[in-house]
C-alpha cells in the first residue's frame, strides 16, 4: 500500500459528453494513475466536433474565473496544471491568469495547444487563435503539440510526412525557444509504417524518440489519451523520454484495440482496457 499523499492536478479542458476526449479521457487516466484531478470545464458539448455534426456547445467561460477564485480562496495547491481545448481568446487570458495564480516553485505546467490536426484547424478555430495559444505556451514548462499545431505555433506552413530528423529537431528547438523547457511532439514519423513522438529538453539539449507500428485510420481523442498518460508518467517520476515512451505505447494499444474491434473511429479509442498494462508500466501494480 502506498502511504504518500495524493498528488493533485488541475485539468482545464472541455467536457464532451460522448466521443471520449478532453476531460472524459483526462479524468479517468490520471485517476487510474493515482493522481487526484480537479476539473475546470471550458465548454460542455454533447459530442466532440471531429467528424460529428449537430453537436451542442455551451461555452463555460463565465464559470472559469469564479472557479479559479473559489479554488484560490480554499488555498488549493496543484502539483500540475494541464490545459487542453480552449475555445476563445478570453479563455486563453483566464488560463494564463490561472497559471500565474497557482504557479509554485516546483509544480508543472503542461499545455496541450489543442487546435488542429492533419494540416487542418478544428472547425471552431481561426488562424489568429494560434497566436494567442503561442503566448500561453510561453508560460508552460512543457508543451505537447502535434506537428500541425507545432507549425501553427511557429507560423510555418504545414508539411505532410514522412519527416527528416533535421526537420523534427528544428521544430523541437524552435518550440522550446518560445519558452517551455521541454517539448513533446506527436505524430512524428520518418517512415510510412511507423508513428510516434519526439522529445526535447532544452536544459540537457537531449532529444529522444519512441515509435510504434502505424495502425491504419484516423482516431479521435488520441492526443488527449497521449497527453494524460504522459502527465501521469511524469508525475510518477519517469523522465521525459520514458514518459513519452509510456504514452506512445498506451495510445497505440488503445488505437489497436479500437481498430481490431472495428469500432467507429469518431467515437474515441479503447483506452479503458489498457489500464492494467499502463499501471504495470507506471510500476503501480
Ligand atoms: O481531442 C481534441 C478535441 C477536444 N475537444 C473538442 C474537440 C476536439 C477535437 O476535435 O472537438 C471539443
Amino acid at each position: 500500500m502506498e502511504s504518500t499523499s495524493l498528488q493533485r492536478v488541475a485539468a482545464i479542458h472541455d467536457l464532451s459528453g460522448f466521443g471520449k476526449c478532453s476531460l472524459t479521457v483526462a479524468l479517468p487516466i490520471l485517476s487510474a494513475a493515482g493522481i487526484e484531478v480537479s476539473a475546470m470545464p471550458t465548454a460542455v458539448l454533447s459530442t466532440h466536433t471531429g467528424g460529428i455534426t449537430g453537436f451542442t456547445y455551451l461555452d463555460t467561460t463565465s464559470e472559469m474565473r469564479p472557479f479559479m477564485d473559489h479554488w484560490k480562496s480554499l488555498n488549493i495547491q496543484f502539483d500540475a496544471i494541464y490545459s487542453g481545448f480552449l475555445g476563445s481568446f478570453e479563455q486563453l487570458d483566464i488560463v494564463s491568469d490561472f497559471f500565474d495564480t497557482f504557479r509554485q516553485k516546483n509544480n508543472l505546467i503542461l499545455v496541450d495547444p489543442v487546435m488542429a490536426d492533419n494540416g487542418e484547424l478544428y472547425k471552431i478555430f481561426t488562424p489568429e487563435f494560434a497566436l494567442g495559444m503561442k503566448e500561453l505556451c510561453r508560460k508552460a514548462d512543457i508543451i505537447v503539440p502535434n506537428i500541425t499545431e507545432a507549425t501553427l505555433l511557429l507560423g510555418e506552413p504545414y508539411q505532410p510526412g514522412p519527416y527528416s530528423k533535421a526537420y523534427i529537431e528544428d521544430l523541437l528547438k524552435k518550440l522550446s525557444q518560445l519558452g517551455p523547457k521541454q517539448v513533446v511532439l506527436t505524430g512524428v514519423y520518418f517512415e510510412e509504417e511507423e508513428l510516434g513522438a519526439a522529445t526535447y529538453d532544452r536544459t540537457t539539449n537531449q532529444t529522444g524518440y519512441t515509435f510504434v507500428p502505424k495502425i491504419p485510420g484516423y482516431y479521435h481523442g488520441t492526443g488527449d489519451v497521449f497527453g494524460s498518460a504522459l502527465l501521469a508518467a511524469l508525475m510518477n517520476g519517469f523522465s521525459l523520454e520514458q514518459s513519452a515512451g509510456i504514452a506512445v505505447r498506451y495510445t497505440a494499444g488503445s488505437i489497436l484495440r479500437t481498430y481490431e474491434a472495428k469500432a467507429d473511429y469518431r467515437f474515441g479509442v479503447d483506452f479503458e482496457h489498457g489500464f492494467p498494462e499502463l499501471l504495470r508500466e507506471l510500476k503501480k501494480v
